[in-house]
């Protein structure tokens, strides 16, 4: 196979330093902006590194993310920085010529009570979920910016939905970061300073879907040769378990024997939001890494960085 450029927008991230690891494994070059080159929310950055660097393809995984608190608490950044960043890179790109694009979304740019599992063809068929309504619609423009460019110029940019992610990289600021980092963090304190009770956000009844970002890595890879459609396409690990459910396998993974608390003055959000992907599974990729062995892999590469994550709040154990 010949080697591509490939432009990973947002390498440094969780998605996009898997991306980077699973191109490079296959032997493409993989192209990287830092943040101190080119603000990704600046047009006139983008589009000048672009036309300079004429990458082959571009797998898109710059966004502003973050888990339900951060969603709910700084609205502004999560819309304008994202519609920021997709205008600027997809337009750039066609600008520059660039024909290969893959964009990659959200599970919560479906709408809050969507008939589970959730088919690709739900978008825009019903109300929102309010506590990440403008990181969704941001999401959703994303998509229609890639179906306009296809539409209007034949532009082969596509765009991948994962379910919620967690893995190598992430992030485990408790004010920022999604509940299964956050759990991991909450455990192995609360192990290590010998605390009795972990407190868990909301009632524990929300179920959500966990994809190892190796695996979505693969997927959208996979999507990046295989899948040339307009419409945008799952990818997801195809089940699904109870916020309680994964804080007690979390809790089992760290070591944690004390009891859980749940703070139900913080937001649940969503009820549900399992995907269908029998699309992407017919075509050719699965899931291959487990909830089990994913959240020990985690918990792996937390203990081996504890000490240079930015820890913003201190520590979780009162
Ligand atoms: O992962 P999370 O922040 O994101 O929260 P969402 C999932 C569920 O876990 C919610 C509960 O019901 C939280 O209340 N939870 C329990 C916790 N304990 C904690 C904790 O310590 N920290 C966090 N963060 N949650 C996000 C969206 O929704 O998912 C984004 O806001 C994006 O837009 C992302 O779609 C994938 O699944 O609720």
């Amino acid at each position: 196979m010949t080697r591509r450029r490939i432009w990973v927008a947002g390498h440094k991230g969780m998605v996009g330093s898997a991306l980077t690891r699973c191109l490079e494994k296959r032997g493409d070059e993989v192209l990287k902006a830092d943040r101190s080159v080119v603000d990704l929310r600046n047009q006139i950055a983008v589009e000048v590194w672009l036309k300079q660097n004429r990458p082959d393809a571009i797998l898109f995984a710059a966004a502003k993310v973050g888990g339900i608190y951060a969603n709910d608490t700084f609205p502004a950044e999560f819309i304008y920085d994202n519609l920021a960043i997709e205008t600027n890179i997809i337009h750039s790109a066609h600008a520059a010529d660039v024909n290969r694009l893959v964009f990659l979304g959200s599970s919560c740019i479906y709408p809050k009570f969507a008939p589970q599992p959730i088919k690709e063809e739900s978008l825009l068929t019903g109300p929102l979920e309010p506590t990440n309504e403008w990181y969704a619609i941001a999401k959703i423009a994303g998509i229609k910016l890639c179906q306009a460019y296809r539409k209007q110029y034949g532009r082969r940019y596509i765009s991948v939905m994962p379910c919620n992610l967690y893995g190598t990289h992430d992030n485990f600021d408790l004010t920022t970061s999604h509940v299964l980092p956050a759990l991991i963090r909450k455990f192995h304190e609360a192990k290590i300073a010998g605390g009795k009770r972990v407190v868990v956000w909301g009632t524990g009844a929300p179920l959500r879907e966990f994809l190892h970002v190796d695996d979505l890595a693969r997927g959208v890879v996979f999507c990046l040769d295989n899948y040339d459609e307009y419409q945008h396409i799952n990818c997801g690990a195809g089940s699904e378990i109870s916020i309680a459910g994964l804080a007690r396998t979390v809790a089992r993974a760290v070591g944690f024997n004390g009891e859980l608390v749940f703070d139900t003055t913080k937001p649940d959000g969503t009820p549900r939001k399992l995907m269908d992907s029998s699309r992407i599974l017919e075509l050719g990729w699965k899931p291959e890494i487990s909830l089990e062995e994913g959240i020990a892999d985690s918990y792996r590469w937390f203990l081996a960085h504890e000490e240079d994550l930015p820890m913003r709040y201190g520590k979780s154990v009162a």
